[in-house]
């Protein structure tokens, strides 16, 4: 590849244990369980395997990390900030590693995790490195008293995290949080835990104390759970289906009415107007589509397209299609990786099986390729209608469906008629139509003329059943502090 980024080859060293109190540690229980490479099937190593014992012991750690008078409550913020930066710069140092882990644990193209995932990743560290120091209250005017507020972290952070986006959806929580100054308890998915894991070893390098960040592998309804139902635990991130986020949700409040974040999933429109350029909205659809295998939150699930172009749009995404290269995820050539595992892959397989029996048409796609192999060519269905199951379910699988509109008005209500409200995009040329139309979306994010374009400034978050609160940008960081009102009574007045 031109930018000389090709996967480590050689024998990668794991460190597969707990890391609790800047120490790798093995489960109470002793268990072990596999993670496995997607692209080949083949085991890649075994990890400890974190329950409520560990997950007790992680939140102990946390809490004795940000307790009043400790070194981290103590520390300067610039250099709590100063510590997120180096910590970026390790990534920086070990990111063909950590590219070449994430590609094997998840089976995403290598030059993706690369330039994607480490790219955001390091991209949030430094982002939030910078807000470490000027996280600040205001002085209020209220007639004889002196009144200020002070913003303190939340506490103990508890995070759980998907296997689409590991090493990104890991520094979206860690980030904010300790900008803030709290410390965190943080669950990896099951399926991916591995680059997790490589940067425990690069948050005890950086210098950050025992006990500021403690990662706990294991399984959502043991270790997870174990989170959400600790009452020394704070607050809980959490990123993941809508069922799981409101068992979150639901523990939360009956534990000790924790602080909850959700990012959960999306069912996202894009409409394309007739005015907008064509060969710009066919790719950016299709990349919001395919990318990441279709397990993207924001993927372009459903893509409404004006009447007089639809057949235009139709054929030149079925050319587009064709460039796809699906095969060996290290190879720099490929585009399309396996889907995670073989419950995921058959819950995609079932859903175009409905697409197909509901009378959508299917354009192209459609099958697995090869006999046992987790790899789905890339898929479009047109003439989609609204009550299909296609048309409501997350499909999280390279799969686009095409649906036609004939007006503004009509297009708006179909792509607000969800319960999600994670994202969404227009194509247009004028401007004034984009503005109105952004306006009328019901979702926490509107792209224009664009797809997937997250920046760490900008905040990222669901109307509806998508979520509760907001990750990335200066937004995120309400959510990890508290606010403390001081309200001082003046003696004299001048
Ligand atoms: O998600 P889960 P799964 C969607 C997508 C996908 C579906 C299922 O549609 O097909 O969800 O994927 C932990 N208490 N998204 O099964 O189960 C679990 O260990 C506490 C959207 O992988 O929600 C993992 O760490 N935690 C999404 C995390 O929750 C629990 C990304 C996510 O797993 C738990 C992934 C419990 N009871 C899937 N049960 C997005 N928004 O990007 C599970 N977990």
């Amino acid at each position: 590849c031109k930018s000389g980024a090709t996967a480590v080859r050689s024998k990668l060293l794991l460190s597969p244990q707990l890391f609790i109190n800047n120490e790798w540690q093995r489960s109470c229980s002793g268990r072990t369980f596999p993670t496995f490479n997607p692209a080949t099937g083949g085991k890649i190593c075994d990890v400890e395997e974190a329950d409520k014992e560990d997950v007790d012991r992680a939140v102990q750690a946390a809490k004795a990390a940000v307790q009043r008078g400790s070194v981290w409550r103590r520390m300067d913020a610039s250099r709590r900030g100063g510590m997120l930066h180096k910590l970026a710069d390790l990534m920086e140092r070990d990111r063909l590693l950590l590219a070449t882990l994430e590609t094997l644990d998840t089976g995403k193209p290598f030059l993706q995790s690369f330039f994607v995932d480490l790219d955001g990743s390091i991209k949030t560290l430094r982002y939030y490195a910078g807000w470490a120091d000027k996280i600040h209250g205001k002085s209020l005017p209220v007639g004889d008293f002196m009144c200020l507020t002070k913003h303190e972290p939340v506490g103990v952070c508890g995070a759980i995290i998907p296997w689409n986006f590991p090493l990104l959806m890991f520094t979206w929580k860690i980030a904010p949080a300790l900008s803030c100054g709290n410390t965190v308890v943080i669950k990896p998915a099951e399926q991916t835990p591995l680059t997790a894991l490589h940067v425990g070893s690069l948050i005890k390098e950086a210098g950050f104390p025992p006990g500021v960040v403690n990662i706990v592998p294991g399984f959502g309804p043991t270790a997870g759970a174990a989170i959400t139902n600790h009452m020394d635990v704070d607050k809980v991130a959490f990123t993941g289906s809508m069922e799981v986020g409101q068992l979150i949700n639901e523990a939360a409040a009956k534990s000790n009415l924790k602080r909850v974040t959700l990012e959960l999933g999306g069912k996202n429109p894009s409409i394309v107007f007739a005015d907008c350029n064509l060969q710009l909205a066919v790719e950016e659809t299709q990349k919001g589509a395919f990318y990441n295998q279709g397990q993207c939150c924001t993927a372009a699930s459903r893509v409404f397209v004006e009447e007089s172009i639809y057949e235009e749009f139709v054929r030149c995404s079925i050319q587009n299609a064709k460039k796809t290269v699906i095969g060996d995820p290290l190879d720099p050539q490929t585009t399309q990786g396996p889907q995670i595992d073989r419950l995921h892959f058959d819950k995609i397989m079932d859903l175009i099986e409905s697409g197909k029996k509901e009378g959508a048409k299917l354009e192209c796609g459609g099958a697995a390729v090869g006999e046992k192999s987790l790899f789905i060519q890339p898929t479009i269905f047109s003439g989609v209608k609204d009550h299909m199951r296609i048309a409501k379910e997350e499909i999280f699988g390279p799969v686009q469906c095409i649906f036609s509109f004939k007006s503004q008005q009509e297009a708006i209500k179909r792509a607000n008629s969800s319960q999600y409200g994670l994202v969404s995009a227009v194509f247009t040329t004028s401007m004034d139509r984009a503005l109105s139309v952004s306006a009328a979306l019901e979702t926490g994010t509107v792209w224009v003329n664009c797809y997937n374009a997250l920046h760490a400034q900008m905040p990222f978050g669901g109307y509806k059943m998508s979520g509760i609160g907001r990750e990335l940008g200066e937004y995120a960081l309400a959510e990890y502090s508290e606010v403390k009102a001081v309200t001082i009574k003046l003696s004299e007045t001048i």
